[in-house]
């Protein structure tokens, strides 16, 4: 009977089932081998109940009495229109007319991305994204975008998270429809650390747009305009909101390091309007612009361009909302902000503040504080739950103008230094990793470039290296992949190139590219690599996103599908449970598809066999179970 049904089923004769299709018709596979999602999702917990969760082993816990977040209550009968209703009735240029149309400072809100990957290793889950989506909805539809994808969360959510990025957007488009969803793209580098074939890169953001991108920010990692084309085009010609961007380093006051000028980010912006983006972006990704430069570059670039001009920095010297003032003061369109519980140190300045410090001013900003401070307190009991993932930094500092490292990545070098067994060392690290940057020819350090700069330095500090050892010819030094791939232009080109003496050391002879490594890089056979990715994966079928997920992660796609064979829809578990696993007489719900909820309680965990598995004794929706896993401790 079932099998007829399969075979009857829309979803299978058009020929796309996959996981996700599994998940959500499971009635229709009982004759599958593989176990129901009940029972895969009740491994998973014994599991983590018995063996703990690898990710958070030794690591700070979550206070006891942390419940589950409860978002804010939707005010208001109706969802009043938004941004998203200019860009789905008006498109892409009249979402720029009505920007710079605007008297008030416009506000994305990069809680659900930059906020978590610079405060917590990028580890929010989709389920605490979700849960407050309508509360944005209703509650602050006056948002300019929610940026809430791309950087790092896309491998994240595969790679620890075991969920599908791809999900996750869908499930906060639908529950947040009058909102533009923004995300922040790696130009020809994608949502990974190298650049990828152009059919890559486009086909990638076709998926985007269908799957619910509004707003590309899309950057380059050398700010090297040639190689954003591609991507910007492609969204270009997906009718989405292009921002093409500017990546802001060094101190543009400083003569001493002229090559990052007034008139050079002028010039890239002229550039950027040439190539058609629809809005210009400028991303201070360590938070190195001051007010006074703030003000000379907004004016200037008000003045230049024609273009609505979107502003995006972080707090990590404390300085970060006398920018963001003196931005708007000179008349820059929209800024990016995080709420308050996410905000300060590296991550964004504290929306509300800035919300605050604008009220009764000319650039109000309209957003209701309350509803902020809604919004804000839900994510506050939402990251005590990620204890494990905070950093432990303690305050803001202007070391920041000495090593210039975005705030994506200052945690993340850290803890790599810490891994090394370096963590004493930092000060020299963040020393060592300025000089990495003279080396190189003083280089915008952004994703991937300042993955590069940051495994060169913990290189150096963990050899004894000084920098006039690694540049003399007489001294042999093995460099990390990363240098190799970058000195042969896999990256791009720097402004100026690269320095010439030390390309020829790193390379050995061999021949540099000097124009786009995407020229290069053959086309990618669709067809063929969805049939690889099906071997790969053993999934029966590999749909368009899952595809896309292959070609620019394959070894992690791939392990993610093995994983979700085995432990079912683990994104649908509560964030604790997740992490943690449960308790003897815990009861948690985990709604599986819209409407069919689990009941799950734990009733107690067995002694280890003598074949080292553990009998772990659950109540399903009141019916006992009974789940055997290894005991691995
Ligand atoms: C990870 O990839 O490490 C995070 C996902 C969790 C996978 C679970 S943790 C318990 C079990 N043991 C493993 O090695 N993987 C699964
Ligand atoms: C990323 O590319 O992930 C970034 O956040 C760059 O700032
Ligand atoms: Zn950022």
């Amino acid at each position: 009977d079932f099998v007829i049904n399969l075979l009857k089923h829309p979803t299978f004769l058009s020929n796309q089932y996959t996981t996700k299709f599994i998940d959500t018709t499971p009635e229709l596979f009982k004759f599958d081998t593989r176990r129901d999602r009940a029972t895969r999702l009740l491994t998973y917990v014994a599991d983590i109940t018995v063996n703990g969760h690898p990710e958070t082993e030794g690591r700070a816990l979550p206070p006891r009495d942390a419940k589950t977040p409860r978002a804010p209550v939707p005010k208001g009968e109706a969802i009043r229109p938004g941004t998203r209703q200019i860009l789905d009735e008006q498109g892409p240029k009249a979402v720029a007319e009505w920007m710079k149309a605007q008297k008030q400072l416009l506000i994305t809100d990069t809680t659900m991305r930059d906020g978590h990957q610079s405060l917590l290793a990028t580890r929010m889950r989709s389920i605490d994204m979700i849960r407050v989506a309508p509360s944005y909805a209703a509650n602050l539809p006056e948002l300019f975008s929610v940026e809430c994808w791309g950087g790092a969360t896309f491998d994240v959510a595969y790679r620890f998270l075991q969920e599908c990025p791809w999900q996750r957007l869908r499930d906060i488009r639908k529950a947040m429809p009058n909102i533009m969803t923004q995300m922040l793209l790696r130009a020809s580098n994608g949502v990974g650390y190298t650049n990828y074939p152009d059919n890559v890169v486009q086909g990638f953001v076709k998926q985007a747009a269908t799957s619910g991108v509004d707003v590309f920010r899309v950057f380059d990692s050398l700010n090297w305009v040639e190689n954003m084309r591609v991507a910007m085009d492609a969204v270009i010609e997906a009718e989405k909101v292009c921002e093409g961007t500017i990546c802001y380093t060094g101190n543009m006051l400083d003569p001493k390091r002229s090559k990052y000028d007034l008139k050079y980010y002028v010039e890239m912006a002229k550039e950027l309007e040439k190539a058609g983006a629809h809005v210009l972006g400028v991303k201070d990704m360590a938070g190195l612009l001051k007010a006074p430069a703030a003000t000379q570059l907004f004016t200037a670039l008000k003045q230049e361009i024609g273009l609505p001009i979107h502003f995006h920095t972080h707090d990590t010297s404390g300085a970060a909302i006398s920018t963001v003032l003196a931005a708007s003061a000179a008349g820059v369109d929209a800024i990016d902000a995080a709420m308050d519980s996410f905000s300060g140190n590296t991550s964004q300045p504290t929306l509300g503040s800035i919300v605050e410090a604008l009220d009764k001013t000319d650039r109000d900003t309209g957003l209701d504080i309350e509803a902020i401070r809604e919004i804000s307190n839900y994510f506050e009991q939402v990251r005590a739950h990620y204890a494990a993932f905070e950093s432990g930094l303690q305050a803001p500092a202007s070391e920041v103008y000495l090593h210039e490292m975005p705030g994506g990545q200052f945690t993340n070098l850290k803890a790599q230094a810490r891994s090394l067994g370096l963590e004493e060392r930092w000060h020299e690290v963040a020393k060592t990793y300025a000089e990495v940057n003279m080396m190189f020819g003083d280089i915008v350090k952004v994703t991937p470039s300042s993955k590069v700069v940051g495994d060169m330095a913990l290189m150096m500090v963990s050899q004894g290296l000084t920098r006039a050892q690694v540049e003399d010819p007489n001294v042999d030094v093995s460099f990390p992949d990363s240098v190799i791939d970058m000195m042969k232009g896999n990256l791009g080109q720097p402004p100026g190139g690269w320095p010439t003496a030390l390309q020829a050391k790193v390379l050995k002879g061999e021949k540099p590219l000097k124009d786009r490594a995407g020229k290069h890089l053959k086309p990618v056979d669709f067809e063929a690599a969805r049939a690889e990715a099906i071997k790969a994966t053993g999934e029966t079928e590999i749909d368009d996103e899952d595809l896309n997920a292959y070609l620019m992660y394959p070894k992690v796609f791939t392990d993610y599908a093995r994983r979700h064979q085995q432990y079912g829809p683990v994104r649908t578990l509560p964030t604790r449970t997740f992490f943690y696993g449960m308790e003897p007489g815990e009861e948690i719900s985990a709604e599986i598809d819209p409407g069919k909820t689990l009941e799950i309680r734990l009733q107690a965990v067995g002694e280890t066999g003598d074949d080292g598995e553990v009998r772990v004794f659950f109540e399903l929706n009141g019916q006992p179970r009974t789940v055997r896993v290894p005991n691995r401790k």
